[in-house]
């Protein structure tokens, strides 16, 4: 990468976006300028490693050749047509991102709350349509500690009070029952529940991993149950934990997969409801719809993705490197680590609080050239992009010894 010369500093730029931009963030204070692969270089030219590759949504890297491409190629030929015409890349992006998830329909939307909300509305149709719950009457069961989106109805069923306080009045029909808990969900489940929806890795609570057997003690709760199963795999999907899905690893197969974030390949905004036919077919002409959703650009960009993930290299890389991950993280508990959790590439650690809090950690860690993000209290969450070597993420390993190292 050839070095920016800064038009305007770091301070510069941060201290012109307060008073215009509104303040629902608080990033730490450095300013990118461009990026490649596992990197990206702010505007004086200082290099970082980016352990966070937005949230998932840079699984392949930034700027993935082969998904710029793409994308260059669908520029310089159709990039919107809204879903009242047909447009030539939506079908092969439909077909081959069902046969990757083993489901039989895709509902294109563009962010992931949108796929959650889509997944909301289908899946009450599909309680009044197929299952016979009576007018307005249907809920579902979701998880306390839950992030699945911003809108008003997914705020609606979050437990965080940062996220949802000052928005009500909020739309009923949800129940929460505590994350892991298989005897609380089957108490929570009755004859109105259209669905159970879960993230199958809590992320945002911390990178939460549930016990082996409790994805498929839901899968086979909700089959007996006569409801369905939703898996919100927006951050945990498309190879991040070491498979293709993160149902995978105890072999469910739910009825409805959503999926977003790096289904864009950190260039344009595409997410997808993706399911059995019997559900997604509940859905006719008018009844929902998006004007960006499918467009031949997300579609183009879309389908270069599933076709990184139908080699399974993305899904290896995340697996081997996570063990990498885990080992490291293993030698650092108790030196500045009390806790963590993997799954893949994925990892919620939680740094002793003598040490500071997550946001000091990070701060820390940016002035060392690595940037993550921290959660709740004293929580980092790493999740570089899969492309990373091994000797980065040895690199970062040793980085964070560093910085943890220092109480
Ligand atoms: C923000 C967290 C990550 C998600 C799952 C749906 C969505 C998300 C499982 C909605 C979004 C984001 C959004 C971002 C922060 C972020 C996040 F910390 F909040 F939890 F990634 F870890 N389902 N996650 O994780 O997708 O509408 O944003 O496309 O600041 O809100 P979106």
């Amino acid at each position: 990468m050839t070095s920016v010369v800064p038009a305007r500093t770091s301070a510069e730029l941060i201290g012109a976006e307060e008073p215009v931009l509104a303040h629902n963030y608080h990033p730490l204070p450095v300013v990118v300028a461009r990026a490649e692969g596992t990197w990206v270089e702010d505007v004086e030219g200082r290099r970082y490693l980016d352990m966070l590759a937005g949230y998932s949504a840079l699984n392949f890297g930034h700027r993935h050749p082969a998904l710029v491409e793409a994308a260059h190629r669908q520029l310089d030929r159709l990039t919107l047509t809204s879903r009242a015409f047909h447009n030539d890349r939506l079908a092969e992006f439909a077909e081959r991102l069902a046969a990757l998830t083993g489901l039989d329909m895709v509902l294109p939307m563009n962010t992931g709350a949108e796929a959650v909300e889509s997944a909301v509305k289908v899946v009450r149709k599909w309680a009044y349509d197929v299952k016979g719950v009576p007018a307005d009457r249907a809920t579902i069961v979701v998880a306390a500690d839950n992030f699945h989106g911003r809108t008003t109805t997914i705020v609606s069923f979050s437990t965080d009070e940062v996220a949802r306080a000052g928005f009500g009045p909020f739309t009923p029909g949800f129940r929460v029952v505590p994350y892991n808990d298989l005897a609380a969900l089957r108490d929570a489940v009755d004859e109105t529940t259209a669905a159970v929806l879960i993230e199958p890795v809590q992320g945002e609570a911390g990178v939460v991993v549930p016990d082996d057997g409790y994805l498929a003690g839901v899968r086979e709760l909700t089959r007996r149950a006569g409801c369905l199963f939703v898996a919100d795999e927006i951050q945990s999907g498309l190879g991040r934990t070491g498979r293709t899905l993160a149902v995978e690893h105890e072999s469910v197969v739910p009825d409805v997969v959503l999926l977003g974030k790096a289904l864009g390949g950190g260039i344009v905004p595409v997410s997808a409801v993706v399911a059995r036919r019997e559900v997604l077919q509940v859905l006719h002409p008018g009844e929902h719809g998006s004007t960006f959703g499918g467009n031949p650009l997300a579609a183009a960009v879309g389908t270069a993705v599933v076709e990184l993930l139908e080699t399974g290299e993305f899904q290896r890389r995340a697996a081997d490197l996570g063990g990498v991950l885990r080992e490291g993280l293993e030698a650092l508990t108790g030196n500045g680590v009390v806790g963590f959790r993997t799954r893949g590439l994925w990892a919620g650690v939680d740094v002793d609080p003598a040490i500071g809090t997550g946001r000091e950690v990070s701060e820390r860690l940016m002035r060392e050239g690595i940037l993550v993000k921290d959660t709740h209290g004293s929580t980092i969450r790493l999740a570089p992009p899969l492309t990373i070597t091994e000797e980065e993420l040895r690199g970062a390993l040793r980085i964070l010894e560093k910085v943890l190292g220092r109480v």
